[in-house]
Order: structure tokens, then C-alpha cells, then sequence
């Protein structure tokens, strides 16, 4: 860490509160059931949270992970952490116990925020971690810790928290984020694309702990004093409406596949929920033109489709009101520069394909401890490459498919090798392979498996099937589940024995 006093001081959490109570502290800042927070209050819990820390003894740039639904506990602890310099690492609530123990690992994480009955509070760390319950303990050690508190005087560039991001091969990656990038993002995708001011009122179905869901539901509103509404359950068609009608969001975020699922249960009727919202964006994987029109049909409201990415924090290409092309991601954020390269890393010309790269303020400077996959995905003058294949014409992008075989299942990060690596434990498998196949427009997981000898017999049977399918989804959470399973004698190969994902796809 440099020297504080060599620049301007410069903490996220500061700049996200402290303007906001000078301005506006009596305004609801979170509105969650019955619950609502004031930028005031807001401000009292996450200095409290801070002095938790302080108390039990943490250092600054010490990793806080938290395994949180989204309720204002999230945001105590996440900006909490921040003010305090320790490094906030937010984690998906529905991972397996083993999961939490390589992240707890990997991260030497000296806090586990989480809630009493999560698989995270089974997990087990090799390192000391402490254990703060946000419904048993955290509460009291909060409730008689002060309300004041100092802010660490970090600057822009220092590394201010973490999230987490999977790949194709491998354990996911920590993905460090710096104070600036929080407010580039905010300042940019939040203020030039959605024009949000301080009126609105930001409603994400996709949950803090993705990086979309914390722009949607932290820094974007906060930065410019919007108030923010939070569903600490998990998202139903029928409880995402609900939400929408009790607090008359106006600017609604989702990915496509919620789109969807909501589409099929409102009619006109249900439709009139949405009367409020103003603008509707979704990201996370590409937004089907059928989903497109049906939800303009349907509420007069265009989606806004844009691709964002953990590493880059958040939305770097987007549809803007007044220039949406369905079908395409949209133009270029302000704040960011993208271009397509081919194999051998030449910019390709106008409406070829090649992989998408990106340059932003808000783009990590590489994984945690990953010096051969940095090496490979960052250059030196700041190009992260997406791994996402694009043609751009006239300035829109639109999206090919990935370059390499990782799936997106309801906009979230599937690896193909992990759900194989579960259907090669069931005794009939010999050999498998997962795919994705597109479902209205949208991908979801398939899997392709040979049959060991003695069990051929049983080949294409109903009975081995939900066997199958059933023993992959005793073993995984839900979003990695299988939609079907087929049967196969051989998997095509290349020369070498690899397995052509890509030949499965077709
Ligand atoms: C894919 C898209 C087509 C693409 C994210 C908004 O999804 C987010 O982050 P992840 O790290 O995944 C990144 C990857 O997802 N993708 C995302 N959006 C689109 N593909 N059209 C889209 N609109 O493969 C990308 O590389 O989970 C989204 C904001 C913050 C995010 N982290």
C-alpha cells in the first residue's frame, strides 16, 4: 500500500455516504420488506460494522468474505469493510460447502460474514477466520459498537474489495476492484446510459453479490443518492412482481431468462406493475429480440440489453433510451474503448467477427494470484480480453457466442468441466460432456454421456435418465442443473483425445 499522504485521500465508502447525509439523510436510502434505512442510518450501521472489525483486531486490506442474502446486513458489512481499508470479497449464496472453503482459502479471509443456517457457515478454513452471524451475534456486537467512526484514508487506486469470477477449468478467480471503479461505473453505464438522478428508485432482481447486482443495487443508486429496494429472498416470477408493485420501482434490472420467466405469468393485467419503472435493463447473457418485443408489447417498455463482466465491474457496451437495436449489446459505454481482434490479436474490419477486448478505468488489473491466466487475458497497456466473440458495424456490437466453451445459464457462469466432472461419478457414465443448447432464444445446460459397459442395455431408458439428471442435481445447485441428458456411444474427440464441446453444440 502506498503512502496515504502521497495523494488525495480517496475512500469508496466515503464518497458513496457522506454526501448523501449532508444532502439527503433523512431520505430512505434501502427499502427492504418492512424495513427502511435512511442514508442517516445507513451511514450509523456501516460505522458500526467498521468498529465491529476494529474490535476483533482486523488490518487493513484483510479479506472480509460475506455470504449475504440481500438485505441492509449486505450493505453494513460490504461498505463497512471498505471504510475500514479491509477488503470486502462477496460470494454467491449458492455455492456448496466445499466451494466456500477453496474461497476462504484462496482469499486467507480473517471474516466470514454470513447467516446461521448457510452451507458458508459449515465451511471450514484452514487459516483463523472469524465467524460473524448476521442473524446470531453480529446484531448485539453491532448494536453496542459506536455509530462513529474514521475513514480509512486510502486512495483511488488502492484495491477496495473482491468478487469472485468462474472459469472454464479450474477454481473461480478473485477479482480485485480499486475504490475509482465503483464510482467510474457509476459515472458512466449509471449517469450516461440510465441518466439516473437522485428521483429514482432501483429495483435488481439479480442479487449484490454479482457484480451487476451490486452496481444495480449499491453504487450506481448511491452514488447519485437514489434509493434502493431489496428482495432477501430468492427471486420467484410471482415475488419479483410483487416487489415491483409494492415499491414502484423506476428503474428495473434483470437478466434475460427472469424477463422471460416474469413474461409468462403477466398479462395486461400484470403488466400495469411495471407502470412505474422507467427504464428496464438486463445483461448477464445476450437478450433474445423475441424477449425484446413481447416485453414492449406487453408493458410499453424497451430493455436496455448491455454486456458487462466481473472484471470489468460492470456494463461497458449498451442500448441507451432512444437507440436500442434488439439483438445487438449496443454502443460502446462513455469511459470505456473496445475493439475486435483476431487469432493473432489484429483488429479485424468493420462487421468481421473476433474476440471482443476492452479498456476502462473500472477494469481490474488482474485475478488474484493468477499470474499465467493475467498474462493471458491483460495486456500491458490495460486490454482485457472478454473472451467473447462480436461483430461491430455502425458502432453497435453484437455478440457470437463465447469463444471458449463456459456456458451462461440465467445470465450466471456455468462451467461445462464441473457438471461433467459429477456425471463421471454416476456408475453408468463412461464418459460426458455439457453443452448449451439455445431454449426460446436462451442457453441452457445438456449433457451427452457414453455408457460403461453392462449398462448399454439402459441406454436412451427414461429410469437412467432421471437417474442422471437427478444425480447431478443432488450434487449441484440449482442453476447448474441439467435440462436433459443424451445418450451417445462415442463423444466426438480430436486427435489427441479432447473433447469437441463444440461438435455437441450443432
Ligand atoms: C456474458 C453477455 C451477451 C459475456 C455482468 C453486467 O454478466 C456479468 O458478469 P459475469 O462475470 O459474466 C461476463 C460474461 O457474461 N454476458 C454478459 N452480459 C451479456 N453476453 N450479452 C450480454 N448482454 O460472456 C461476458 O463475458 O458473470 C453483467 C454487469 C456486470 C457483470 N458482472
Amino acid at each position: 500500500m502506498k503512502d496515504p499522504k502521497e495523494g488525495r485521500i480517496f475512500n469508496a465508502a466515503a464518497e458513496l455516504l457522506d454526501r448523501n447525509v449532508a444532502l439527503r439523510g433523512d431520505k430512505v436510502a434501502i427499502f427492504c420488506g418492512d424495513e427502511r434505512v435512511t442514508y442517516k442510518d445507513l451511514e450509523k450501521n456501516v460505522n458500526k460494522f467498521t468498529n465491529v472489525l476494529k474490535a476483533l483486531g482486523v488490518k487493513p486490506a484483510e479479506r472480509v468474505m460475506i455470504v449475504l442474502p440481500d438485505t441492509p446486513a449486505f450493505m453494513y458489512a460490504f461498505l463497512g469493510s471498505i471504510k475500514f481499508g479491509a477488503w470486502p470479497v462477496a460470494v454467491n449464496t449458492m455455492l456448496q460447502e466445499n466451494d466456500y472453503e477453496y474461497m476462504l482459502d484462496n482469499s486467507d479471509a480473517r471474516v466470514l460474514v454470513t447467516v446461521h443456517d448457510s452451507k458458508a457457515a459449515r465451511a471450514k478454513s484452514t487459516q483463523f477466520c472469524y465467524k460473524l452471524l448476521a442473524d446470531h451475534g453480529l446484531d448485539s456486537l453491532m448494536e453496542s459498537a459506536s455509530d462513529e467512526a474514521e475513514t480509512y484514508p486510502s486512495q483511488k487506486e488502492d484495491i477496495a474489495f473482491w468478487l469472485y469470477s468462474s472459469g472454464s477449468t479450474g477454481r473461480p478467480k478473485g477479482v480485485p476492484h480499486r475504490h475509482i471503479d465503483m464510482i467510474h461505473s457509476a459515472d458512466n453505464y449509471g449517469k450516461k446510459v440510465l441518466g439516473i438522478t437522485e428521483s429514482d428508485v432501483c429495483y435488481s432482481v439479480s442479487k449484490l453479490f454479482f457484480a451487476y447486482g451490486l452496481g444495480n443495487g449499491l453504487h450506481i443508486p448511491f452514488r447519485h443518492g437514489a434509493s434502493v429496494v431489496l428482495l432477501s429472498s430468492p427471486p420467484s416470477p410471482e415475488s419479483v412482481m410483487e416487489t415491483v408493485a409494492a415499491f414502484k420501482p423506476t428503474i428495473f434490472f434483470g437478466v434475460p431468462t427472469q424477463y422471460n420467466s416474469v413474461l409468462k405469468r403477466v398479462d395486461g393485467e400484470g403488466a400495469r406493475a411495471f407502470s412505474s419503472v422507467r427504464v428496464c435493463a438486463s445483461a448477464g447473457e445476450a437478450l433474445p429480440p423475441e424477449i425484446f418485443n413481447k416485453w414492449k408489447e406487453q408493458t410499453g417498455l424497451e430493455i436496455l440489453d448491455g454486456i458487462g463482466s466481473t472484471e470489468a465491474l460492470h456494463i461497458f457496451i449498451s442500448n441507451t433510451p432512444g437507440d436500442v437495436k434488439p439483438g445487438a449489446s449496443g454502443r460502446i459505454v462513455p469511459g470505456y474503448e473496445a475493439k475486435i481482434i483476431d487469432d493473432e490479436g489484429k483488429e479485424v474490419k468493420a462487421g468481421e467477427g473476433g474476440q471482443l477486448i476492452i479498456r476502462g478505468e473500472s477494469v481490474t488489473r488482474g485475478y488474484w494470484q493468477k499470474p499465467e491466466t493475467n498474462a493471458e487475458k491483460f495486456t500491458d497497456d490495460g486490454w482485457f480480453k472478454t473472451g467473447d466473440m462480436y461483430t461491430e458495424e455502425n458502432g453497435y456490437f453484437t455478440y457470437q457466442g463465447r469463444g471458449d466453451d463456459m456456458l451462461k445459464v440465467g445470465g450466471i457462469w456455468v462451467s461445462p468441466v464441473e457438471i461433467e466432472n459429477v456425471l463421471i461419478q454416476h456408475q453408468a457414465v463412461n464418459e460426458a460432456a455439457v453443452v448449451g443448447h439455445d431454449v426460446e432464444g436462451l442457453s441452457k445446460a445438456f449433457g451427452y454421456v457414453s455408457l460403461n459397459e453392462g449398462f448399454v442395455d439402459r441406454s436412451g431408458s427414461d429410469e437412467l435418465t432421471s437417474e442422471i439428471l437427478k444425480f447431478v442435481s443432488d450434487r449441484l445447485p440449482k442453476y447448474k442443473w441439467l435440462r436433459d441428458v443424451y445418450f451417445v456411444e462415442e463423444l466426438p474427440k480430436t486427435a489427441t483425445g479432447k473433447i469437441q464441446r463444440f461438435r455437441l453444440r450443432k
